[in-house]
């Protein structure tokens, strides 16, 4: 039996140099006009729109672009005074996730004051559980994902003790499988997304010792694709988001050099589009912040010096790390 794997062909007219004005353009028109439909309908993850949107332009260096003011009112009327927890927009649950997107733009604004952060301390501890790992909101789903969210989001408060660390720790490398990969939850399937989360973790908690850095790392550079592009588990197409999923991984692992470079710089090139601007998840489809964030940063990883240097482990301006002096441990 023969396996056909599962890719995309790059064509000759596809984008080939990065076009940086366009991004800009593209992301500063975003939710201009709030009756568009693909507007109106990413509502529930408006928050983590505004990090995707907000780190993009930071590492272009054009966040000017982006309204600070109405951002910083935004978040801080979407924090719930009760839990502490923040929400992805007005009338919405409170959730991890968005906690940690609204706690990510305020560091990057130096403006962590505009909102109740003792709240915010207050509601990530108490979606810890005795198992160490977290829940993503109080309806009780346990997922690495929260488990890292938890742990960036106190480390950017610098208040990591007001958790187990070493609980947190301990559950997620419960979630390490025979391939060194790391899955949602104990026994489920490795998955790039995953890995970045729980590697993260590790780097945070600088305990980086516990991996498998080699057979991570050897099943990470296999996600690249005769096009160069990344998948985030075997079998799959590639998508521009895995550049940054794994390629950070890597990073943090420092074996960034395991993948072929040039290959993946070209599929990411060949995402963009030349003319809406912005990324897309594969050469052709439509684009969104999310991916545009990604081809950015993964193009940071890779020594684009046209754009800042972006952080593996927070995916944040590596000048707002330094800033926040905070030290996430990348392998030796
Ligand atoms: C600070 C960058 C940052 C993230 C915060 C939310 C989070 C932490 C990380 C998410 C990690 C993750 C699970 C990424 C995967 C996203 C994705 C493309 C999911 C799609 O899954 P499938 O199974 O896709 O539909 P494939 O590519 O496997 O077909
Ligand atoms: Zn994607």
């Amino acid at each position: 039996m023969s396996f056909k794997t599962k890719d995309v062909t790059l064509s000759e007219d596809r984008p080939k140099a990065l076009l940086l004005q366009k991004h800009s353009d593209y992301l500063a028109s975003y939710g201009l006009n709030k009756e568009d439909y693909e507007f109106c309908m990413t509502e529930y993850l408006r928050m983590s729109g505004i990090y995707w949107s907000l780190t993009a332009m930071e590492l272009m260096a054009q966040s000017s672009r982006m309204p600070k003011d109405d951002i910083i009112s935004f978040i801080a009327s979407c924090q719930d005074s009760e839990s502490g927890g923040i929400s992805a927009s007005h009338g919405h649950d409170p959730h991890m996730l968005y906690t940690l997107s609204a706690v990510q733009v305020l560091a990057m604004y130096d403006k962590l004051d505009a909102i109740d952060v003792e709240g915010v301390v207050r509601y990530v501890s108490s979606l810890q559980q005795e198992d160490g790992s977290f829940f993503g909101d109080i309806w009780g789903e346990v997922d690495t994902r929260f488990s890292f969210c938890a742990v960036m989001c106190l480390s950017l408060l610098h208040r990591l003790d007001a958790i187990d660390v070493n609980k947190a720790i301990d559950f997620v490398l419960s979630c390490m499988n025979f391939d060194g990969g790391f899955g949602s939850k104990p026994g489920s399937e490795s998955h790039a997304g995953l890995i970045y989360c729980c590697v993260g973790t590790l780097s945070i908690c600088k305990r980086m010792d516990a991996l498998k850095a080699d057979e991570l790392a050897w099943w990470l550079c296999e996600r690249q694709l005769p096009s160069g592009g990344l998948n985030g588990r075997p079998e799959k197409l590639p998508d521009l988001c895995y550049s940054w999923w794994v390629m950070s991984s890597l990073s943090m692992l420092n074996r960034i050099d395991w993948v072929d470079k040039k290959n993946l710089e070209q599929y990411i090139l060949a995402c963009q589009d030349a003319e809406t601007g912005g990324f897309s998840d594969r050469p052709g489809d439509i684009t969104d912040p999310f991916h545009t964030l990604f081809g950015l940063a993964g193009l940071s990883l890779l020594g684009n010096t046209t754009i800042k240097r972006v952080n593996p482990t927070y995916c944040m301006p590596q000048e707002t790390i330094d800033r926040l002096k905070l030290e996430p441990q990348i392998l030796q």
